[in-house]
């Protein structure tokens, strides 16, 4: 095919751009994807041990250094949780149910614990606020109210989120509730969690960061669960995976060949499944999926090259021209026959977009938001507790970026049927609108982030705070834990 003019200064640009936006002096592109066959059964983040007292669920958890072997070869020094050298356990509530989260710091530097897609009081979210000093430890309460969903954890310290990230430090926050859904549900048997990250690797094991470009942190490795080149032994017809893309940077384009049934998005539950080709993750988002499986036939969860809306260069530097084998499964000859995949699945009323209060606009670019560099004294916008507002966010930008609200859920504008979300990726020169349900709980002195979960960018500042007041409250004063 012959290039046209407008392709061909189109690649031009972008590349420049992104050379000119390195902030290292290395290569602009991704680093070339390493191949392997899948060789090692997929680990499964055990689940957090939990405690009752006094009516609350109590959980204790310690991030500390350790030592890691994802490969044959030298060790990886990492961070983890919960007695995981890499990664974390897997917390497990019920809606209702008093949550206590005792998070201890063995790090040797600040940290933060937050809990990603939780509606729950400012003053327990963990974002640059609430920082734990090494040695010290922070307890998180709350009631949680909200319906079944995919969550996680992991740090939020002002300027070096991608960091203490990088070094491992995430993990799921499974969310139950009471309404009855025939979905696969036996934890790491059918019902599985496929945490997707990338690294590279130095020779003397540790975390290469060398190739850091304008888009970000990526890696030529994909880490499922932790585990490189991963496989699953699976028993029955069909597997539920819950995909969380916990990458610094890297969006994941997720295959399994044939499509795939899509219950689920970062909120919650889909009012009724959707038979999809794949499903697109940027970093921060999930999606619980349901796979076919056959006896004895493997499939390939693979994730496909996606431009992200992005011109060729830029599409380059973010792994849009990658193909990444993630997770083989395995059917045994003879497998266990699981229930169809319900037809309802949620009946949880979606927003209205005739309920909304009030229209905000939010303009990404040069890693800054509305042209503002995070500031952890400046509140950017004050909402109303319970509220809901359309919000309209552009990429004026290059790059992709995308855009994580903390407490709110958020339903993208868009012919069909609305799925909850609270990540929500933004292409450069889109605008995305989105109905916002703004959480319940007021707080005049704490507030909240809107930032994009690219990790990198919003580390260098693309990142903004909101309060939520109750009606008729005023804005206290927002003291800053500026330690980054
Ligand atoms: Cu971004």
């Amino acid at each position: 095919m012959p290039l046209s003019r407008r392709r061909f200064l189109g690649a031009t640009l972008a590349a420049g751009a992104v050379v000119g936006l390195a902030a290292t002096g290395c290569a602009s592109g991704a680093p070339p994807v390493v191949r392997r066959p899948a060789q090692r059964p997929l680990a499964i983040p055990p689940l957090a041990p939990v405690r009752r007292e006094a009516g609350h669920v109590v959980v204790d958890l310690t991030a500390a250094p350790g030592e890691s072997a994802f490969l044959d070869g030298p060790t990886t020094p990492t961070w983890g949780y919960g007695g995981l050298a890499f990664g974390g356990p897997t917390i497990r509530a019920r809606r209702g149910d008093e949550v206590t989260v005792r998070v201890t710091n063995r790090l040797p530097e600040t940290t933060t614990t937050h809990w990603h897609g939780m509606t729950l009081p400012a003053a327990v979210d963990g974002g640059p606020h609430q920082p734990i000093a090494p040695g010290a430890s922070w307890e998180a309460s709350w009631r949680i109210d909200q319906p079944a969903a995919t969550l996680w954890y992991h740090p939020h310290p002002h300027g070096a989120t991608e960091r203490h990230v990088h070094r491992g430090l995430a993990g799921l926050f499974l969310v139950d509730d009471d309404v009855p859904v025939d979905l696969p549900d036996r934890y790491g048997v059918d019902d599985v969690p496929v945490v997707l990250t990338d690294r590279s690797f130095a020779p003397d094991g540790s975390f290469d960061t060398a190739h850091r470009n304008a888009v970000g942190l990526l890696g030529d490795t994909v880490l499922v669960n932790g585990t490189v080149a991963p496989y699953l032994d699976v028993r029955t017809t069909r597997v539920r995976l819950r995909v969380l893309n916990a990458s610094p940077a890297r969006s994941y384009r997720v295959s399994a060949g044939d499509p795939v049934t899509l219950v689920g998005t970062d909120g919650g539950l889909l009012p009724s499944p959707r038979v999809v080709p794949d499903v697109l993750l940027t970093p921060g988002e999930r999606a619980e999926i349901v796979v076919e499986c056959a006896p004895g036939r493997r499939t390939v969860l693979r994730s496909l090259p996606d431009d992200l809306g992005a011109v060729n260069g830029i599409a380059a530097a973010a792994g849009g021209h990658d193909t990444l084998d993630l997770l083989e499964l395995r059917p045994a000859d003879r497998l266990e026959s699981s229930p169809a995949v319900p037809a309802v699945l949620s009946r949880e009323a979606p927003l209205a977009e005739s309920a909304a209060l009030r229209t905000r606009r939010f303009d990404l670019s040069g890693n800054r938001i509305n042209g503002l560099a995070m500031d952890v004294r400046r509140v950017d916008e004050v909402l109303e507790t319970g509220a809901t507002e359309v919000w309209e966010l552009t990429n004026r930008h290059t790059l992709p970026h995308n855009v994580h609200v903390h407490d709110a859920r958020l339903q993208v504008l868009s012919p069909g049927e609305r799925a909850w979300k609270d990540t929500v990726a933004v292409p450069p020169g889109r605008t995305v609108r989105v109905l916002v349900r703004v959480g319940p709980y007021a707080d005049p002195e704490v507030p909240y982030m809107i930032h994009c979960h690219m990790l990198r960018h919003e580390d260098d500042g693309m990142m903004l705070q909101f309060l939520v007041l109750a009606p008729g409250q005023r804005p206290g004063t927002v003291t800053g834990h500026d330690h980054g």
